[in-house]
C-alpha cells in the first residue's frame, strides 16, 4: 500500500511539473475551498474532524457521486462530480491538469483495478487517507492536516497550483 502511494505521489508530481506558473489568486482560491470543505466536515463549532465524521462525509459524498445508485462509482460519474475545484481550474486554464488529477485519484481508489470504485474501496481509501493525513496521530484532523494531507484536496490543488506539496499557513 505504501508503494502505491509513492507511485501516486510521483504521478501527481509529474503532472504538476508539466504545468506553468499561475497567479496567486488561483492558489488562494484552492486553499479557500479546502478550508471550506474542512469547515463543512468538521461542523461549525469544532476545529477538527474525527474518523466518524470523516466516514459519514465520505458516505454522503459517495451517495452524491453514485448517480445511478448501483453502489459503484464509474469514471464518468466521478468526472462529472464537481468538487468546486473545476471552476477554479478552468479560470486558471488548468482544466486538463484538473481532469488528469481526477483520473489519478479514481485509479488510486479503484484498488482492484476493475474500472469501478465500489463503496468498500471508497471507504477503505478514505480511512487510509485519514490515517495518513493525521500527522500527530491523535485521531483528529486539524485544518492543516486536512488541507495538506487529504489526498483528493492535495491532488486537485496540486493540479491547479504551480508548487503543489508545499504546506499552507
Ligand atoms: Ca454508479
Ligand atoms: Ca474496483
Ligand atoms: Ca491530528
Amino acid at each position: 500500500m505504501f508503494a502505491t502511494h509513492i507511485i501516486f505521489t510521483l504521478s501527481l508530481a509529474a503532472l504538476v511539473a508539466a504545468g506553468t506558473p499561475l497567479l496567486a489568486q488561483e492558489q488562494a482560491a484552492g486553499r479557500e475551498l479546502a478550508q471550506q470543505a474542512f469547515a463543512n466536515i468538521a461542523g461549525s463549532d469544532r476545529g477538527w474532524i474525527d474518523q466518524g465524521g470523516f466516514a459519514n462525509f465520505g458516505s454522503d459524498v459517495f451517495a452524491a457521486m453514485d448517480y445511478d445508485g448501483d453502489n459503484k462509482l464509474s469514471l464518468s460519474e466521478f468526472m462529472v462530480f464537481d468538487t468546486g475545484m473545476r471552476g477554479i481550474a478552468e479560470d486558471a486554464g488548468r482544466l486538463e491538469s484538473h481532469d488528469t488529477a481526477m483520473r489519478v485519484v479514481f485509479a488510486f481508489w479503484d484498488r482492484d483495478g476493475d474500472g469501478l470504485v465500489s463503496k468498500s474501496e471508497h471507504t477503505r481509501s478514505l480511512s487510509y487517507d485519514f490515517q495518513r493525513a493525521d500527522i500527530n496521530d491523535d485521531a483528529r484532523l486539524e485544518m492543516e492536516e486536512f488541507t495538506n494531507g487529504f489526498t483528493v484536496m492535495v491532488a486537485l490543488r496540486a493540479a491547479i497550483n504551480p508548487a503543489p506539496i508545499e504546506p499552507i499557513e
